[in-house]
Order: structure tokens, then C-alpha cells, then sequence
């Protein structure tokens, strides 16, 4: 039987005339999304035949909280459209129906006055009804005092947290509408209101300072308040310190020396003493030593520090700044290809492009080193063997930037002389359509812009020269340092000198240890004959006894803390110096480990702390303070310890150094136990903002130490 007119039968080639190409698709898009929605409907339905809602959990009926009802709560029933709910007078009584609704509470204002019913909620929707929930007992109030909230618990005020108030904290009441808190000097006499909110915090901004009071809060609702609270006692305590710039110096070494001379220079309202031994200044320089000397030359590493320890660095360096090595859009850990899951394991990548395997032929490899097991992560090494192990030889990919003639090899990219670039991509390879490639710019791997963003370098470059001018400079570096800093020294000199800011350079050390260098200039550096000696996980202190003894290494170490620590002294302006045997013997100074309340890190972080003799004197001599950044997995424990307190005391009894607070900041990220160069790092799973960190640390010592 015919059932639709002919003009609209299915006739191939009248409707390919009438569709486009596009309104074929667009027909397509159609009927895809119809039978789409049909399936959707269907299994929807099907669901909802064969549910209908369970039971209603975490029933609770009110207590005599309220004179005029029972309050009846529940949690919702997936599913569920409405809920009836049930009283009973006991656990086999009947159970009436009170009534239905939509939300997930109901006021039953039928219950007689001090007596115990039996709730229950049974809940249902279009596919039916639930069984019983499980009951909750409850009643309406019966006395005036009913329905009043209770005190409320928990009550903490703060003890010296805050440089201008005391904060009261505490649990809410239920029912509750507003809190009134009270305060007394001791707990017998008067208590008094200091103001009311509906909020469960409050800020005493009227206590006096260094004065402990006792708090206490009451609950207020319609129906009235209730009784006091337990109290707590709490207290502020105004800042001890002065905290100013031309009475603060930053100072380090190693990685310290970046960290010292990049946050310096990052914020000179806050520094005016910056000195840095023997560290990374030039990140351009230092991305260079990586891709050339680390990687390039991988299988000779220098003797120290070892390829271990390189890759561990390299590793903190990635977590810091991202990966140099390699760009991967996806992570600023793990190079492309690369994840949590397969950087772990024997991974092989194949067609892997690269300029040293052009046509993707060889495998490239996930690899353990030194050994199977110690995973790289951060690199990638190509198998020329193919046999998912990386053997001598077998060089490491790195695509830092396009290729370049790098004529006076320092790691930048010049064409003003004459350097010339292909624009193939970071893989090197024409025709790869990689990233970078024929976009007719020089390309380099964008993670580089988080180590330009953090670089000592480029600071003293762009600052405006009434700050550089301001500032007080000292630097060290060794000419025979195995990371090439004495290289990054001079750069680093030579941009200021180009600013027209000079340096008084010694090539080693005025005078020797047990004797002290001053310099009278602003700024001054020193290049010392040796190498990066003496300083990595060695105890400082102890180098100053073996300095006395003679020994050679030691004496550099000796003579590199002493000009810094003179340095310092020589740039704050008048000073206390001396002591005597008395004021030692009195008023000894102090040194240790403490700790403190990171805001920025919501965790409690350590650091090292040094008290000149006779700090304890008096409540009114006030002090410069020198932050000692210490170098990459050096201990905050092995710098703040009877050694050193025995050499700086040395040092102010000789006169050589003012009284001076010294604090040694925590070099290490808890995430790795590695060093985290002091910045806020990328990688926030693996690193933290240590920058911030360390700028909490500055106020807690302005706000809890005499700094001038
Ligand atoms: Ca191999
Ligand atoms: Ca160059
Ligand atoms: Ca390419
Ligand atoms: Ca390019």
C-alpha cells in the first residue's frame, strides 16, 4: 500500500540535485544527532522503569532545640522528586503521615510540647516509593531556656601571631545568629564586650600589647543567649624590628650566590648589601654549560661534580624553571613523549626526530643513570643498539634552540656579529613542521623565558642605574671553578663596568686568613686561583679550624666567608663593634635552628639563626641583619653550629665585623630534598614558591628580632 505521495519517494538522483555538499552533511549531522537523542531517551527511560529512590539516609529530628516545632533533616535520595514524612510515638507504634514535600527538611509544629516521637522520611518518584529510613528521635522544647543556642565550643584566641591584634576564633552553635565576644584581664574579674558578629571570628585591634587577656564568646538567636564559653587566652605583640634596607645585606654562596644576587637585585627597596661567591649570574652562560659541557661532552664529566649530582641539579633546575632541554607543551618536566607513567619504566620512542637522528631511524630511549633504575626523567638518549639501555657513547638528544653559529661561544645567539641560524625548529631538521620551524625568527625552547625571567644578568642590565648605583657589590669566583662561574663573574662585571659602574677587581684575596680584606668601594671582586673548593656539604665552621691548622682548601673558604662577612660590616653604616670577655661570658651570642609559620608555603619551614654577643643585654639595641643563602644541598644545620658561632664570634671579638644578626634560610625543597634556588618554581608539583617563602622569612625576623 502506497503510503506517501509520490513526490516525496525516495529518488536518488532528484535529491543529490537538490543537496549540496554541505546540506548533505548538514542532513548527515542530522540523523546521527536523531537516532543519537533516541538512545539517550531510551536508556533513560529504561533506567528511571526500573529505579525507584532508596531510602532516605542521616535522618535527624531537632532535640528542643525549638519551642514551636520539631526540625526534621535527611540527605537526599538520588532520584527521588519528594519525601513524606512519618511520626510514631515509639518504635512499634504506628506511624502517621505528617506530610509531603520537595526539600529535604520539614517543620513538624504538631508535636506536643516534651514529648519524644519517632521520625521517619520515606522517599519516592515516578517509579515508585521507598522503604522506612532508619528513625530519629526527637522532641519540641519545653522551657523558656529551649531553643537558645548552646555557648559556643572550640574558643582560640591567637598568642603573638599577629603584629596588631589578637584574633578569636571559634565553632559555631547551631541555631546560633551572632556571637558577642568578651574579654577580661584575668579569668575572676569583669568580663567585658568588645562587639558582636554573626561571622565565627572576631579581631581584638583594642588589647594592649605583650598583655595576655582571657576571651570569651556567647550565642545569641531569637530565643536568647547563652552562657559564656570556655575561655582562651590570647596576645600580640608589635614588631621588634626596624627592618630597614641600608641595615639588611643579602649574601651566599654556590647556588646561594644565585639566590642571593637575584632576589638582591629583584628587590633593591629591600637590599642595599648584596654578596655572592662563586654561583650561576649569567643563565644564558649557564644554559650554554648545560648543552655544551654536561650534555655535549656526557660520557667525560668532570671529576667534580659528578655526572650524578649533575643530573640531580639538572633535575631541580627543570623542577625550577622548566626543562631546558627539551619543549613539551604538555609538561615543563618530562621531555615530549614523556609522562609520569612511561618516564619511570624502559620507554622507547620511535621516529623520533632530532638533529642527531634526522630520518627517526633510530630508537630514543627512557634510561637509568648511573644505573638501571635511577631514572634520568628530564632526557632522552638515543639507542644506537636498540638494546633499551643507554650504553657509552650513546649521545643525549638536545634541542635547547634552533642551530647556530655560536664565533665567540657564549651560548647566545648574535647575528649584529655576524652569527647565522637555520629556522629549522628546535629538532634542527628541515621540513619536520616542528616548533619554530620557517617562522623566519631565531627559535629557541620557551622554557628558556622562565630562566631570562630569573636572571642576575639580565637584572643588572635593565634596572634603572640610580638603584645599581645605590647598591653595595661584592662577588667572588674561582678561575678554575669545573661550572665556569669565574666566567659568569665577568660578565657580570663587565655588563656593570658597561653601565659605567666600576669594580675594584683583585685577582685573590688581599690578605689571608686568619687576617681579613676590606674594601672601601661599593663594589669589589675578587678571583681567586683554585676551583669551586671547599664549599659543597662542608661544614664552614670547621674550615675556619682547619684554616688556623693550615690547611690549604680551607683557607680559601676561610678567606672567602671572612671578606664577605667584612664586606657586609664595612657597608652598614656606624655599627657596634668589640665585645669582652664579660659580655661573652654574660650575654653569650646564640646560634641554632628555629623555625617559623610560612604563609606562602602553609607550612612550618626551619632556618638558621646567629645572635651576636650581648643581644640579650638590653631590650633596646637593635642590629643589622645579613641573610646567608647557603649553596645547592647544603644544610641549614651544618652552617648554624658551634663552629661558626665560634668563628663569627672570632671575628667581632678581633674587630673585624660589626654585631650582626645572621639568618640562614632553608635551601632545600621538602619535595626532593634537593635545592630549590630560591625562586617560585614552575613546577608546582614537584617545587614550591621558595621565593615567597623567603620574603615570609624577612618579616618574621623584622616582627620577632631587634633588626635595625
Ligand atoms: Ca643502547
Ligand atoms: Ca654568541
Ligand atoms: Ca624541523
Ligand atoms: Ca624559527
Amino acid at each position: 500500500m502506497k503510503i506517501l505521495p509520490d513526490a516525496l519517494l525516495f529518488d536518488k538522483g532528484k535529491w543529490e540535485g537538490i543537496f549540496s555538499k554541505e546540506l548533505k552533511m548538514k542532513k548527515l549531522t542530522a540523523i546521527v544527532l536523531a537516532v543519537m537523542s533516541l538512545f539517550y531517551l531510551v536508556t533513560e527511560a529504561e533506567a528511571q522503569l526500573i529505579r525507584r529512590p532508596s531510602a532516605p539516609t542521616n535522618v535527624q529530628a531537632s532535640d528542643g532545640t525549638y519551642i514551636d516545632k520539631v526540625e526534621v533533616t535527611w540527605t537526599a535520595s538520588p532520584g527521588a522528586t519528594s519525601y513524606t514524612v512519618y511520626r510514631a510515638a515509639n518504635r512499634w507504634g504506628t506511624k502517621t503521615t505528617l506530610g509531603t514535600t520537595s526539600a529535604i527538611t520539614y517543620d513538624d509544629t504538631t508535636a506536643l510540647a516534651g514529648t519524644i516521637y519517632y521520625y521517619y522520611v520515606k522517599a519516592a518518584n515516578a517509579n515508585g516509593t521507598s522503604n522506612f529510613s532508619v528513625y530519629d528521635t526527637g522532641s519540641r522544647g519545653t522551657s523558656p531556656t529551649d531553643g537558645i543556642p548552646s555557648p559556643p565550643t572550640n574558643v582560640q584566641a591567637s598568642d603573638g601571631t599577629y603584629i596588631d591584634k589578637v584574633e578569636v576564633t571559634w565553632t559555631a552553635s547551631p541555631g546560633a545568629t551572632s556571637y558577642t565576644v568578651y574579654r577580661a584581664a584575668n579569668r575572676w574579674v569583669t568580663k567585658t564586650a568588645l562587639g558582636t558578629t554573626s561571622g565565627t571570628t572576631y579581631d581584638d585591634t583594642t588589647a594592649l600589647p605583650v598583655k595576655i587577656y582571657y576571651y570569651y564568646v556567647k550565642a545569641s538567636n531569637a530565643n536568647g543567649t547563652s552562657n559564656f564559653s570556655a575561655y582562651d587566652a590570647g596576645w600580640w605583640k608589635p614588631p621588634k624590628g626596624r627592618g630597614s634596607p641600608e641595615f639588611r645585606a643579602i649574601g651566599g654562596v654556590s647556588m646561594g650566590a644565585y639566590g642571593a644576587m637575584n632576589i638582591g637585585l629583584g628587590r633593591p627597596d629591600f637590599f642595599n648589601t648584596i654578596a655572592s661567591l662563586g654561583g650561576p649570574l649569567d643563565m644564558a652562560y649557564l644554559l650554554k654549560f648545560i648543552e655544551v659541557d654536561m650534555l655535549g661532552d656526557y660520557d667525560n664529566p668532570n671529576l667534580y661534580p659528578n655526572r650524578d649530582t649533575l643530573i640531580d641539579m639538572l633535575k631541580d633546575l627543570t623542577i625550577s624553571f622548566g626543562n631546558p632541554v627539551y619543549y613539551n607543551p604538555l609538561s615543563t618536566y618530562y621531555p615530549p613523549g614523556i609522562n609520569a607513567q612511561n618516564a619511570r619504566v624502559p620507554t622507547t620512542l620511535h621516529n623520533f626526530i632530532d638533529r642527531l637522528n634526522p630520518d627517526g631511524s633510530l630508537p630514543v630511549i627512557t634510561y637509568g643513570d648511573p644505573g638501571p633504575g635511577d631514572w634520568v626523567e628530564v632526557l632522552l638518549a638515543r639507542d644506537d643498539n636498540a638494546n633499551q639501555t643507554r650504553n657509552r657513547g650513546e649521545p643525549i638528544l638536545r634541542q635547547f634552540q634552533e642551530p647556530f653559529t655560536d664565533n665567540n661561544l657564549n651560548g647566545i645567539f648574535e647575528p649584529g656579529l655576524g652569527e647565522t641560524y637555520s629556522d629549522t625548529g628546535l629538532d634542527g631538521v628541515p621540513n619536520t613542521g616542528d616548533y619554530g620551524e620557517n617562522d623566519g625568527v631565531f627559535t629557541y625552547n620557551p622554557n628558556h623565558n622562565h630562566y631570562f625571567a630569573e636572571d642576575p644578568l639580565n637584572r643588572v642590565e635593565t634596572l634603572p642605574l640610580t638603584a645599581l648605583q645605590n647598591l653595595n657589590l661584592y662577588i667572588d669566583a674561582g678561575t678554575e671553578d669545573e661550572f665556569q662561574f669565574g666566567i659568569h663573574a665577568d660578565n657580570f662585571v663587565d655588563t656593570l663596568n658597561g653601565r659605567g659602574l666600576i669594580f675594584r677587581v683583585e685577582n685573590g684575596f688581599p690578605e689571608n686568613f686568619p687576617n681579613v680584606s676590606h674594601f672601601n668601594e661599593k663594589r669589589g671582586y675578587v678571583r681567586y686561583p683554585g676551583g669551586h673548593v671547599g664549599v659543597d656539604k662542608e661544614n664552614i665552621g670547621w674550615s675556619f679550624e682547619q684554616a688556623k691548622q693550615g690547611v690549604e682548601g680551607a683557607i680559601v673558604v676561610a678567606n672567602r666567608f671572612t671578606t664577605l662577612f667584612a664586606f657586609t660590616s664595612d657597608h652598614f653604616l656606624g655599627g657596634d663593634f668589640g665585645t669582652d670577655p664579660y659580655e661573652l661570658y654574660r650575654y653569650p651570642s646564640e646560634i641554632g635552628v628555629a623555625t617559623f609559620n610560612s604563609p606562602s608555603l602553609n607550612r612550618r619551614m626551619k632556618f638558621g639563626i646567629y645572635l651576636p654577643p650581648g643581644y640579650s643585654r638590653s631590650s633596646t639595641n637593635y642590629y643589622p641583619v645579613l641573610y646567608l643563602l647557603l649553596g645547592y644541598n647544603m644544610s641549614v644545620e651544618g652552617m648554624a653550629n658551634s663552629w661558626m658561632k665560634a668563628a663569627l664570634d672570632g671575628l667581632i671579638l678581633a674587630g673585624q665585623m660589626q654585631k650582626m644578626i645572621i639568618v640562614i634560610p632553608d635551601g632545600l625543597n621538602y619535595n626532593t630534598n634537593n635545592g630549590h634556588f630560591f625562586v617560585n618554581q614552575i613546577d608546582q608539583e614537584r617545587g614550591d614558591r621558595f621565593k615567597d617563602y623567603f620574603f615570609d622569612l624577612v618579616t618574621f625576623i623584622d616582627t620577632s628580632y631587634k633588626t635595625k
